[in-house]
C-alpha cells in the first residue's frame, strides 16, 4: 500500500474532528481540534495542535506521530502519539493513545491531574 499521508480530515470515535496540514520539510505539522466533548460547562472552542511525524522507513510506510492541542478553554494540555496503518485497500487509521494534563491549583492536587485513553481515528476528507 502506498504510504500514510496525514493531511487532512479525521474524526475519532467520540465524534471530535480534526484537520492536519500539510507537513513541513522537517516532518512537523500544524492542524486544529474540535473535541466533541469537554467535561465542562465552558465553551468548546477549536484547539491548535503541533505535532512531529517520523519519517516512514525503507520497509514500513505506516509512520509514528506525536502531537500537542493546546486547549483554548481550559488551562489544560492533550499529547497524542500514534501510528498510521493502512490497510490493502489504502483505507488509512490512525491508532493513538493520549494523556490529558488538566491545571489544578496546587501540588496536593497532582494525583487526579492526568487522564489517559485511546482513540481511533478515520479520514473524513
Ligand atoms: O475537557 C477538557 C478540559 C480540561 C479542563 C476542563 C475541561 C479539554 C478537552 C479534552 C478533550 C479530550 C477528549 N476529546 C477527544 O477527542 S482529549 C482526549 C479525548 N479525545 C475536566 C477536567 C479535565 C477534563 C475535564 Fe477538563
Amino acid at each position: 500500500p502506498a504510504a500514510c499521508d496525514l493531511q487532512g480530515l479525521w474524526r475519532n470515535e467520540l465524534g471530535s474532528n480534526m484537520t492536519l496540514l500539510a507537513l513541513d520539510m522537517d516532518g512537523t505539522f500544524s492542524g486544529s481540534y474540535h473535541t466533541a466533548v469537554a467535561a465542562t460547562d465552558k465553551q468548546i472552542l477549536v484547539s491548535p495542535l503541533q505535532g512531529a511525524l517520523q519519517p516512514p522507513g525503507t520497509k514500513g510506510q505506516q509512520p509514528t506521530f506525536g502531537f500537542t492541542v493546546q486547549w483554548q478553554f481550559a488551562d489544560s494540555t492533550t499529547v497524542f502519539v500514534g501510528q498510521c496503518f493502512v490497510d490493502r485497500r489504502g483505507k488509512e487509521v490512525l491508532e493513538t493513545a493520549w494523556l490529558l494534563r488538566e491545571g489544578v491549583p496546587s501540588r496536593r492536587d497532582v494525583w487526579k491531574a492526568t487522564r489517559v485513553g485511546t482513540s481511533v481515528f478515520t479520514r473524513v476528507k
